[in-house]
């Protein structure tokens, strides 16, 4: 290959990044929902923890819903900005870690007051179900208790300054 192609390639592969880079950045400051400001990890998976890290190193959080309002906000995120297909799962930061059967958001130490949970759920599986995802269940939305250690899409929240 010649070192004019080396070079074409080379610039294509970075302009690729840049825009894709561009597009995340996009993504994270056009969703704006009332207080707060939304980064949305549609193409990452990672388990509850990893999600929880990753966003603290955006300087955010992980997601937390304080109300119907904002979770209905979400709920369209997810229906009409990502692939978010039977099957599909995403973190928030809600958690009953530390005392089976009663849910905190982990990101803020609040207590998960919306009942939002899909039919049969939380249902702690297996004994082992302790953090808060999106999950849609055959074409229906909502909570779902599941294993920390599952990979999962996930969005960082952060208040507006
Ligand atoms: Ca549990
Ligand atoms: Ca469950």
């Amino acid at each position: 290959m010649s070192r004019i192609c080396v070079v074409l390639v080379l610039f294509i592969v970075c302009t690729q990044a840049l825009s894709l880079a561009e597009s995340r950045h996009k993504r994270q400051v056009t969703n704006q929902f009332r207080n707060k400001n939304y980064y949305v990890e549609s193409l990452i998976k990672a388990n509850f923890y990893n999600a929880f890290l990753f966003c603290q190193r955006l300087g955010m959080r992980l997601l937390t819903i304080d109300n119907n309002e904002e979770y209905d906000y979400i709920l369209n995120i997810l229906r009409t900005q990502i692939q978010f297909k039977p099957g599909s799962k995403l973190w928030t930061s809600g958690t009953d870690l530390a005392q089976e059967g009663t849910f905190h958001w982990m990101s803020t130490g609040f207590p998960v007051l919306i009942n939002k949970w899909l039919p049969k759920q939380p249902d702690n599986g297996s004994g082992n179900e302790n953090c808060i995802c999106f999950w849609n269940n055959r074409g229906t939305i909502g909570f779902n208790d599941e294993q920390c250690t599952d990979v999962a899409n996930f969005i960082c929240e952060s208040p507006k300054l």
